[in-house]
């Protein structure tokens, strides 16, 4: 018998700026990475997203690819300059018309829509009056946030307030290699954390506030966590504490962006480690960060394996050349499925949705006309499989997002890299549905009846009452 529950969420997710298009249509602002990706050499094969898969016009097409695939949810993200141009203020009805027709499409076919209110793209006009540098961001945010849900919360009960923080903060103003492109010090990059998490919570009042249907609100960090290099009290032990620490100056971890939205202020160690960079919050704002929230999204990629001697900086990226590994290079680590709900579980205690999940591959149409990702498919089942022992082992999951439907724009990284259970043709737009595609829906179509246990899975050492954060 599966242990997945009947009403469990089997999806897919997606992201506005990464499948729509129509850049310039229907009087869309322009966003962060509209600028971004006009510069010169920052972006693989210099790609533009203009038209990436062209979704602002085929959604009809690519909703009746859901209904084959047989998801009972969506994950979309809607873009803030579509609806209100300039950032705040003029609404664009045109927009939210869109956001609309498609909400309904979905419905109709039985599909529940899950909004995410921001996938990184910020509107360029707010960030010319200092993006997320300037407190007023977080004020911004919730008045856009009121009108999405003014008008879609009638019908959409499920939101997310965020994808990944962590990227869209640090790889957009630390590193540089996302959108808007700045290298600021540590101390500006946590001030616009911090008014990140403030426009986080601020949305999460205002959804609770106006929302015509009892909504059920998350937040999907991304979810790099420490994985226990063998199955070891001790491991299992420094993982789970490595899981929830901050342990150098980096803001690729968990507690920086979880614990003061669950637990009602900053982690201890980060304070210790960003110092006099640490941000220093007004009165009121730890409270107004910390709503209560109904779901914890986790996003699972990869994480390090640590153990006594690979931990902190140490443990970052240990894995040997030969270990399997997606297109991206990223180190393919089942397990983290297991812990990750796990750990995140113990930690926080809430109810968790893996928002995001998937990998890129290679893929190409072959003579027969079919794409054959037999490493997605594998990837697939063992993810799945691990998913299944984290249910098992007591964790409250409900939902999985597969990312992503379709192959689409990556970021930096342009159309090189290819994630989607359909393969895209970027010349003409031709959606081809891979080998992955058809294994995920009968996964989906047996409820995950069909997906091996047994020697796949976690049997945890006898540990986990005694786990502490150190
Ligand atoms: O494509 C991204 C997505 O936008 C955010 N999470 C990770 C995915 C793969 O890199």
């Amino acid at each position: 018998m599966s242990p997945f529950p009947a009403d469990f969420r089997w999806g897919v997710t997606t992201s506005s700026f990464q499948i729509e298009g129509a850049t310039e249509e229907d009087g869309r602002g322009e966003s962060v990475w509209d600028m971004f990706v006009r510069r010169e050499g920052v972006i693989a094969g210099n790609g533009k997203a203009d038209v990436a898969c062209d979704h602002y016009h085929r959604w009809q097409e690519d909703v009746d690819w859901l209904s084959k695939l047989g998801v009972n949810a969506y994950r979309l993200s809607v873009a803030w300059p579509r609806i209100l141009p300039e950032g705040t203020g003029r609404i664009e009805q045109r927009g939210l018309d869109f956001y609309d027709r498609l909400i309904d499409g979905l419905l109709v076919k039985g599909i529940e829509p899950w909004v995410c209110l921001y996938h990184w793209d910020f509107p360029l006009a707010l960030f010319n009056r200092g993006g997320w540098l300037n407190r007023d961001s977080a004020r911004w945010f919730a008045d856009y946030v009121e009108v999405v849900v003014r008008r879609f919360s009638d019908r959409v009960t499920q939101w997310i307030t965020f994808n990944e923080p962590q990227v869209f903060i640090s790889e957009g103003h630390y590193w540089g290699r996302h959108a808007p492109g700045l290298h600021l010090p540590w101390k500006e990059v946590l001030l616009a954390g911090h008014h990140a998490l403030l426009a986080h919570g601020y949305a999460v009042s205002a959804i609770r506030s106006i929302a015509a249907k009892t909504p059920f609100i998350g937040y999907a960090p991304a979810s790099p966590v420490s994985l226990p290099a063998l199955n070891s009290a001790e491991d299992v032990a420094i993982a789970y504490s490595e899981s929830c620490a901050v342990t150098h100056e980096s803001l690729w971890n968990m507690a920086w962006w979880l614990d003061p939205v669950v637990l009602g202020h900053y982690p201890a160690d980060g304070v210790k480690v960003f110092g006099a960079n640490a941000p220093s919050p007004a009165p009121g704002d730890m409270e107004a960060i910390s709503q209560p929230l109904d779901f914890l999204g986790l996003n699972l990629y990869w994480g390090p394996r640590v153990d006594t001697t690979h931990r902190g900086r140490e443990a970052v990226w240990t894995y040997p050349a030969d270990h399997p590994r997606t297109a991206f290079g990223w180190a393919i680590v089942p397990e983290i499925m297991h812990w990750g709900p796990r750990f995140m579980a113990k930690r926080y205690g809430l109810p968790i949705v893996v928002a995001e999940n998937g990998i890129s591959c290679l893929d190409f149409v072959a003579t027969d006309g079919s794409v054959h990702d037999g490493a997605r498919v594998d990837f697939i089942t063992r993810h799945l499989a691990m998913l299944q022992s984290a249910i098992t082992a007591g964790v409250d999951i409900r939902g999985y997002f597969h990312w992503t439907l379709l192959d689409n724009f990556e970021w930096a990284d342009g159309y090189k890299q290819r994630f989607g259970l359909i393969h895209t043709d970027f010349a003409t737009g031709t959606r081809t549905p891979k080998d992955s595609f058809n294994h995920y829906r009968d996964i989906i179509a047996a409820n995950g009846a069909n997906l091996p246990s047994g020697n796949i899975g976690i049997t945890e050492p006898d540990i986990w009452e005694k786990l502490i954060v150190t």
